[in-house]
């Protein structure tokens, strides 16, 4: 059998170098981009009637319970829970209802400190009606806004009301120690099938405020997300 030279052998060591080197770009690649942001599982409001549904999702002050396996900072990072990909029904009436955990960040705008396209422009904080929310008392908004040219535009723009900065633990989320949430409800209309999106436009991500805009709030997966209305 002929002997291979040297420089075969080198060479066939060389390819499985970059072989691999080529496989772990790729690998890391693929793994920062779920680091810069991605989109979780789609969770579905629970249908209550031919054209009514309930959408019910959490707010929390970092991401033990819905975030578990993130890292430094992430798991430090606020969150809407268990999704920020959210579905409902078309031409339904949609409750949604927030358990909201964190303590406020003083808003940027104060547009958002109005409650706007909800049926009667109202929210009810722990059972009580309101229309607006002093700006330092705002933990997050839930703020659904169109794309350009949405044949059927939604806005929704509703402030949650913080916890106060010194509450006391009170309940244990996943294990996770927190203080009694505001319960947040209200509602809105949907139309027919289509794709809009929300964010958050509380100052509550990384950087001193008014900076708070970056980690969570410049994440998908966290403090933004899309909200799909879908035949189900
Ligand atoms: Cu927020």
């Amino acid at each position: 059998m002929r002997q291979h030279s040297t420089g075969f052998v080198l060479g066939i060591i060389g390819s499985i170098i970059v072989g691999f080197g080529i496989i772990a770009g790729i690998f890391l690649g693929l793994r920062s981009i779920t680091g810069l942001g991605y989109e979780p599982a789609v969770y579905q409001a629970q249908k209550t009637g031919p054209n009514s549904a309930t959408l019910s999702i959490s707010t929390f002050p970092d991401s033990h319970v819905c975030h578990a396996d993130a890292g430094e900072p992430q798991i430090n990072w606020v969150t809407y829970c268990p999704s920020t990909s959210f579905e409902v029904p078309p031409n339904s009436l949609i409750t949604v209802v927030i358990y909201q955990y964190d303590t406020s960040t003083t808003l940027v705008n104060g547009y958002f400190q109005q409650v706007q396209g909800t049926i009667g422009d109202v929210e009810m904080v722990n059972g009580t009606p309101m229309s607006q929310v002093a700006i330092d008392h705002i933990a997050h908004t839930f703020t659904l806004q169109s794309r350009p040219n949405e044949a059927h535009p939604l806005f929704v723009s509703v402030p949650l009301v913080g916890v106060p900065d010194n509450a006391p633990n009170a309940v244990t989320v996943d294990g996770n120690p927190y203080p009694k949430p505001n319960v947040i409800t209200f509602q809105f209309r949907t139309g027919p099938p289509g794709t809009y999106i929300w964010h958050c436009y509380d100052p509550c991500g990384g950087g001193s405020p008014p900076f708070g805009f970056s980690g969570p709030m410049s994440t998908t997966g966290y403090m933004a997300g899309t909200l799909t209305v879908a035949n189900y």
